[in-house]
């Protein structure tokens, strides 16, 4: 970086820092945009696990503050591919001339605010500086890559990957054997695809996840041109929905009809495919039994697609449904029935080592050419305390969130004035959407800083007071239903010696939003300006 001085720096040239960079921009702001990448696209550059593909709907999962341009942009398929969102992001920062004011193959290892001057000093690894008023770190949920703490993990001789750090050249496991460890989403995406080359395919799973078929197409141009002769109430209507998602939600209790008619209804969603699935009963996250019923649906359909009842029953999950984020599969079980695919339980009995050739487990050494970690993120914080962030009276973050974060809306801490977080903890985040939400935290940030500029302010910072009162909201939230039963990274779970606290907010979209506004209308309640 060069010793340059800025209004605001953003970190994280993502679906975040992009917007918010061409929304500073408009309001006159110096902007600058620090990227570890060598290009815009964040979660979406660095994912290119084959098979990697977005789990919302093209038409839901893309910008809306330019109709021109969710007008001109045409999506081929009904879930977009890694490649075709990465294309879109480059669009997208060609279009608004972006990539002039973003910095890249620069990552941002410190950040300390001096009170005096109500200003940052961000540093990069290497050890280049910038000066700026404002700083928000648009540095995505799940973008801090999580490697697991096996017995010789860097013993393994052949090309070791993993998912989120998936190399930019064409990977090639023509004839190859190849072990995957973890079957979260990357996994469940990426292991058909990697199977349709590679000699043999051995999968590690510690915990069985349920996936819904995706039911993937190329978009149909009906449907397509339906949705942009009415783009802006469809876009509206979703933001009613708790996950900020076009689609059909029901308020009934699965337990108030028939079991013949809540069966007809899971084969309507299974055979309509994603997401959705969980939508078809209110309760689903609420109650234990109405929780039964879609998971023995869906194991019932685990046990007829897979061949082999044993392997059935090694992937079917007995955790609750909903728990974990629900995947979206391409023939996954299926895969399965293939000869030269071969699933390896180390639940009870954990993975033993990584060996130069392979992975152990059972007291067995399973040889493979290449090694693939689908282990997942650092969830939520990963990406925040990666950075030696410092704050009033030296702060440092991470010690400030070393039993679990908290934030005041996910957008604000106190302590750390004149930083913002995009789609932070004690956001609604991951359970959203994330592009509406993306825009809302922006444009909240971008419409802060025009009114702080309006009225000479030139530092803001939550109270502890708000702060701590949303966080026991975020909390609460979660409180009643079953959301929080299950061990996932939403409670930091997955990454050993992590805090256990249930990290988004779970209130839905429409109620955030609406908070969000209310703090606005009441003169940035719970901020404090200097
Ligand atoms: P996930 O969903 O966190 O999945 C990671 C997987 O790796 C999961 O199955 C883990 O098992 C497994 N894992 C982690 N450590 C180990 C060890 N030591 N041994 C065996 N297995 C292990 O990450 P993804 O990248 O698939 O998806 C993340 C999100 O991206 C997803 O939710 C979508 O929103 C998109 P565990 O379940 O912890 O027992």
């Amino acid at each position: 970086m060069s010793e340059q001085e800025f209004d605001v720096a953003v970190v994280g040239a993502g679906f975040a820092g992009m917007y918010l960079l061409h929304r500073l921009r408009r309001l006159g702001f110096n902007a600058r945009v620090i990227e570890a990448g060598s290009d815009v696209g964040g979660t979406w550059y660095w994912n290119r696990y084959p098979g990697a593909r977005v789990d919302i709907e093209s038409m839901q999962y893309s910008y809306q503050f330019d109709d021109d341009l969710q007008q001109e942009w045409r999506w081929t398929e009904r879930y977009s591919p890694q490649p075709e969102i990465l294309k879109y992001a480059r669009h997208v920062a060609e279009r608004y001339d972006l990539r002039r004011d973003i910095q890249f193959d620069t990552r941002v290892a410190a950040a300390v605010y001096d009170a005096s001057s109500a200003r940052w000093t961000l540093e990069a690894e290497d050890g280049s500086k910038i000066t700026t008023r404002f700083f928000v770190m648009a540095t995505g949920c799940l973008s801090k890559p999580n490697w697991p703490q096996i017995e010789g993990m860097d013993s393994f001789a052949g090309p070791t990957y993993h998912t989120a750090l998936w190399p930019h050249e064409n990977v090639d496991f023509t004839g190859k054997r190849v072990a995957v460890i973890g079957t979260g989403s990357s996994a469940i995406q990426s292991i058909p695809v990697i199977a349709e080359d590679a000699a043999e395919v051995f999968v590690f799973q510690r915990t069985p996840n349920y996936a819904i078929p995706a039911h993937n197409a190329p978009l149909d141009k009906k449907y397509e041109k339906k949705v942009k002769d009415r783009y802006a109430d469809f876009r509206a209507e979703a933001k009613q929905t708790p996950p900020g998602i076009h689609g059909r939600f029901r308020q009934g209790g699965a337990l108030e009809v028939t079991s013949a008619e809540r069966k007809a209804e899971y084969e309507r969603r299974w055979a309509n495919g994603g997401l959705s699935f969980m939508g078809a009963y209110g309760d689903l996250m609420f109650d234990q039994d109405a929780n039964d019923t879609a998971a023995g649906f869906v194991r019932d359909k685990i046990r007829e697609i897979v061949d082999d009842p044993d392997v059935a029953e090694l992937l079917c999950p007995t955790n609750i449904i909903g728990g974990k984020r629900l995947c979206v599969d391409t023939n996954y079980f299926a895969t399965y029935n293939r000869d030269h695919v071969h699933l390896i339980d180390v639940k009870e009995r954990p993975i033993e080592a990584i060996t130069p050739d392979g992975v152990r487990a059972h007291g067995k050494n399973y040889q493979v050419d290449a090694l693939i970690f689908a282990t997942g993120f650092d969830a939520m914080t990963g990406a925040l305390t990666a950075v030696d962030i410092r704050g009033k009276g030296d702060a440092l973050l991470r010690d400030r969130w070393a039993d679990g974060p908290s934030s005041y809306l996910g957008l604000a801490m106190a302590d750390f004035p004149n930083l913002f977080t995009v789609t932070g903890p004690g956001s609604p985040s991951v359970f959203t959407n994330m592009l509406p939400t993306i825009e809302q935290h922006v444009d909240w940030i971008a419409d802060c800083l025009a009114y702080m500029k309006d009225h000479n302010y030139t530092a803001i910072e939550a109270t502890p007071d708000a702060e701590a009162a949303w966080w026991e909201h975020v909390q609460d939230s979660v409180a009643d239903g079953l959301k929080a039963t299950t061990n996932s990274w939403y409670l930091g779970a997955n990454v050993a010696g992590k805090a256990r606290v249930f990290m988004p907010y779970y209130g839905g979209f429409p109620n955030y939003c609406r908070k969000c506004e209310e703090v606005v209308a009441d003169d940035y309640e719970g901020f404090a300006f200097a």
